[in-house]
């Protein structure tokens, strides 16, 4: 996709279109004037409405048959998003009422729908957002994470741009005065320019290693972090994986190798969503198709932020799952409600010593004897619950405080089992951890960065050799493209293709 338009006007829903809502919006960017508005609304007074300001009104066909009644707001190019005059209409979110809207604008007014992120383009090519706010932006309305909210507002903000423009003005400042020592090397200040260039690099060198270090790291993790749960067949995965996200969501029951499909559900754990997979159950002579299950359980696994073995103390054996490698963050045990539970755990707590073990607690009267039924009153979350994967009187999210209570507390004889509640906060944990030194979201910056990094190391290996001037300044210029890139200055075509082609349409 290239986004070599002309520059008539433009128009989508930009409101998502997949459910039905009780409000969408409908915007409408680069008119020249307002007659479209006159005939839409039958007013001639809006051919001239005030800019910024909300109306309400009546929207006809051209043969004054009602499309939708609503609110319109004009903003006045340059003061709106795209920097062009802009109409923005909130109508009844019905997608298929606003689809008939946005039909009735492109055949009556022949407003061109469209592409994905071609207002945020129009923003950008007239000086309204930088390209760090764009791809900001694009993190916003795309993100699964915290991390990837506050990035991207902080983007949005500014927040890296002007520490890159920082660094730029450093660059400028270093070839200038290569250049100087270029052109005028042999006169007096000579000895000056080359303490400040010294100077300059050093500055330089410790800023680029900042960034440097805040590219590094895995930014799936942190984008969209997923927590896995993995175990043998009737471990108790699907049970667990229901009392985390609040409701039945996954089948539960005693035939082995009941989930082939992995499921996946957000939960929050404190402010953070986190998509929570459970797996097909590990097993020796499954069939065909669930032998598929099990590799995507597998694979899903290594690739998970946080890894959760599940294992039912009573029938664990372990062959299979040593088989596969397995290397779990936390073991949750299952079926701690049964008679001989603290006896079967001992066993387990020797044999994964370095990992920490949780339980899941009691799963209640109802749940011995089956699949958690539709009225479930006994889990923590149970179907009852009415409030979502975070009631409003849960305090500690999904995996409620009252869990702490559980048969075998911190204090067990067995070793020290924590509840999930503690596993929750171990998860938030590491999840901080990841956060720590303000990791840079995007992957196009972290690879400029990068190669801004070894343009330096480049200049420092060849020993920066200030006689050099020739070779020197050939670094410098690198440097100095690399950072206008960075910025954004000069984006070539394909950058540019590659982030708008991220955008949903309407944005
Ligand atoms: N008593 C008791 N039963 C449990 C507990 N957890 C699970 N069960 C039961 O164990 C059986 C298997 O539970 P599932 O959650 O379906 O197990 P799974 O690990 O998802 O199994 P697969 O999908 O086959 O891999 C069901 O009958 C559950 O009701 C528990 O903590 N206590
Ligand atoms: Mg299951």
């Amino acid at each position: 996709m290239s986004f070599h338009f002309s520059d008539g006007p433009i128009v989508a829903i930009s409101t998502g279109t997949s459910e039905k809502s009780a409000l969408g919006i409908v915007r409408v960017s680069g008119v020249k004037n307002l007659k479209f508005l006159v005939s839409l609304t039958g007013q001639s007074k809006f051919s001239e409405p005030e800019s910024h300001k909300v109306y309400f009104s009546r929207f006809y066909t051209k043969n004054r048959e009602l499309l939708d009644e609503g609110v319109f707001t004009y903003f006045k190019g340059p003061k709106s998003f795209t920097g062009e005059n802009t109409v923005e209409f909130t109508l009844h979110g019905n997608p298929f009422n606003l689809e008939r809207v946005l039909r009735y604008l492109v055949d009556e007014f022949g407003f061109r729908m469209a592409q994905s992120g071609e207002f945020s383009y129009r923003a950008l090519k007239n000086n309204k957002m930088n390209l760090t706010q764009v791809e900001g932006l694009d993190l916003i309305l795309n993100a699964s994470s915290e991390f990837g909210l506050n990035s991207g507002l902080k983007a949005l903000n500014n927040d890296l741009y002007s520490n890159y423009l920082r660094l730029r003005e450093l660059i400028l400042e270093i070839k200038a005065s290569v250049e100087i020592l270029i052109d005028f090397s042999e006169d007096v200040g000579e000895e000056e320019i080359k303490s400040k260039l010294n100077r300059d690099f050093s500055q330089l060198r410790v800023e680029v290693d900042k960034l440097y270090q805040r590219s590094k790291g895995n930014l799936n993790d942190l984008m969209a972090p997923v927590i896995s749960l993995i175990g043998a067949t009737n471990a108790g995965k699907s049970t667990l994986f229901n009392k985390l996200v609040g409701h039945n969501r996954a089948i539960v029951s005693d035939i082995h190798g009941t989930t082939r499909d992995y499921i996946s559900e957000f939960i929050y754990l404190g402010d953070s969503p986190f998509k929570l997979i459970d797996t097909a159950g590990i097993r020796e002579g499954a069939g065909e198709i669930e032998k598929i299950g099990i590799d995507q359980s597998i694979e899903i696994n290594r690739k998970s932020f946080f890894k959760i073995l599940v294992i039912n103390p009573f029938s664990f054996i372990g062959s299979d799952l040593e088989i596969h490698g397995l290397k779990p963050d936390a073991i949750v045990l299952t079926h701690s409600d049964l008679d001989g539970f603290k006896d079967r755990v001992g066993a387990i707590s020797v044999q994964f010593k370095d990992i920490p073990l949780f339980q899941s607690g009691s799963i209640g009267a109802d749940f011995k004897s089956g699949p958690m039924g539709a009225d479930s009153k006994s889990g923590p979350m149970g179907a009852d619950s009415k409030s979502g994967p975070m009631g409003a009187d849960s305090k500690s999210g999904p995996m409620g405080a009252d869990l702490k209570s559980g048969p075998m507390g911190a204090d067990s004889e067995s070793g020290p089992i924590g509840a999930l509640n503690d596993l929750e906060n171990m998860i938030l944990k590491e999840y901080q951890v990841l956060k720590e030194g303000s990791p840079i979201p995007f992957v196009r910056h972290r690879n400029v960065i990068s190669a801004i990094y070894d343009e330096l190391n480049n200049i420092y290996s060849v020993g920066q050799d200030l006689d050099d001037c020739a070779i020197l300044s050939h670094h410098v210029n690198i440097l100095s493209s690399k950072m206008d890139e960075l910025i954004g200055v000069v984006s070539p075509q394909e950058v540019l293709d590659h982030i708008f082609a991220n955008f949903c349409i309407g944005k």
